[in-house]
């Protein structure tokens, strides 16, 4: 990991396999041959010593074998651009750093299918080759088969609908795939989706389940990823704290607190007052949960700002049956969800409306067709938990090779 020669000692910082670092000391002619990233195996005394670097302890070193000598240009030193690292994400990887970030990604995701599991949810696969959009055609990506348009799948949920009618609650973790062409620090084009559906629920029982799946691995994350947290300097007492229910904030609610902050919307060079109909953006996510510790729910979004599957509230049309639930602090949407229109009359108007042709989605309407129930689930981007958990601003560095509109390498 590092070398640091003196003139007659050579301090060789070996980190292991797993992430882990020790300190051992050799005679320095020893070890005059080495350069750092070579992998070596050493044998020696292992000894108690306060001023070991790590842990308190260091080895002795007594014999040491190379099995491959590094190249003496490792382009990692100790202060490197952002980009750089980024080039070089197959070695940057090894910096502590990027260890840390990969434990607390494989605890989320531990920890969201333990949750999942115990509570009884059985986990599915869906294709990742489909004919159609879910979210919106503007981001799909287009793929040859055999001759054919076919897209890479934004969202498994379709999959997931067909399935609850003989599985029940069931959940997938796969990635998703959104052609953004915008630069930012919360979209990536491909991203680790984690998806939940389940027949004969309504919205408080999916905004229920959400919150009890987001505390569980908020607190189990933080308990078992303390040390890694703090290395990455994320605030922890802050993560102990977060406990369900979370607050449920109507959209209408949300636009009149906004109005009262006197926010403002940019449109066509022009800025006016926020209104009703308005989608929230970042800016307005993070003025409504910076007072939070806790993250909230948007709940009941003009259905013409949702997707097509977005079930209307009978009660109270116009307004969808679904919420997103942001991240305080302006880490902004974590997770989408709601109930989903039932009724084929409803679906394929819906569907044209938004200038999808209802026979794309044949299949999907076949399971409004032969016995639909009321169902609901939500999909919650790890990379977006991760950010929120780990305050990290930018999402490149929530998982370990980012897929960006300018990065597919490595
Ligand atoms: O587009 S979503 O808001 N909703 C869906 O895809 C639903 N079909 C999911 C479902 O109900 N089964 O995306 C869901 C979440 C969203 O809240 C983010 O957390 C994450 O997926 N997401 C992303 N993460 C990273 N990068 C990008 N581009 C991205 N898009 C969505």
């Amino acid at each position: 990991h590092r070398l640091r020669r003196q003139k007659e000692n050579t301090f060789i910082i070996i980190r292991d396999d797993r992430g882990g670092i020790i300190q051992s000391v050799f005679r320095s002619e020893k070890a005059s041959h080495l350069t750092v990233e070579s992998s070596i195996e050493v044998d020696g005394l292992l000894q108690k010593d306060p001023r070991a670097p790590e842990g308190g302890y260091e080895i002795k070193g007594n014999n040491l074998k190379t099995f491959n000598l590094a190249q003496p240009n490792y382009p990692i030193g100790e202060y490197q651009s952002t980009e750089l690292l980024l080039d070089n994400r197959h070695l940057a990887l090894r910096t502590r750093r990027m260890i840390a970030i990969a434990k607390v990604r494989a605890s989320i995701t531990k920890f969201a299918r333990q949750w999942l599991i115990e509570n009884d949810w059985m986990e599915v696969t869906a294709p990742v080759i489909v004919k159609s959009a879910v979210e919106g055609g503007s981001t799909l990506f287009k793929l040859g088969y055999f001759g054919e348009d076919v897209y890479l799948s934004q969202s498994a949920q379709l999959y997931l609908e067909a399935m609850i009618f003989c599985l029940g609650p069931v959940w997938s973790l796969t990635p998703s795939f959104r052609a953004e062409k915008s630069r930012t620090v919360r979209h990536l084009t491909e991203f680790l989706h984690l998806e939940v559906e389940a027949p004969w629920v309504s919205l408080e029982d999916i905004l229920r389940v959400q919150e009890q799946l987001v505390s569980f691995i908020v607190q189990n994350v933080t308990n078992e990823r303390f040390a890694e947290l703090n290395q990455l300097k994320r605030n922890v007492t802050e993560l102990k704290n977060i406990q369900a229910p979370f607050d449920r904030i109507p959209y209408e609610k949300a636009i009149e607190i906004l109005q009262t902050k006197g926010f403002r919307i940019e449109e066509n060079g022009n800025s006016r007052s926020i209104k009703w109909g308005d989608d929230l953006n970042v800016d307005s996510e993070r003025e409504l949960t910076k007072h939070y510790t806790n993250p909230v729910f948007v709940v009941g979004y003009p259905i013409q700002l949702k997707a097509f599957y977005v079930k209307e509230d009978r009660e109270s049309l116009g307004r969808g049956l679904s919420a997103d639930m942001l991240a305080p602090k302006g880490f902004g949407e974590i997770t989408s969800g709601g109930l989903r229109e039932d009724d084929i009359v409803s679906l394929t108007k819906r569907l044209e409306e938004q200038g999808l042709n209802p026979a794309t989605y044949d299949w999907y309407l076949d399971l409004r067709r032969y016995g639909s129930v009321p169902h609901g689930g939500f999909g919650m981007g790890i990379e977006r938990l991760m950010r929120w958990l780990t305050d990290i601003e930018d999402i490149k560095d929530t998982v370990l090779f980012p897929r960006t509109v300018s990065r597919v390498v490595p």
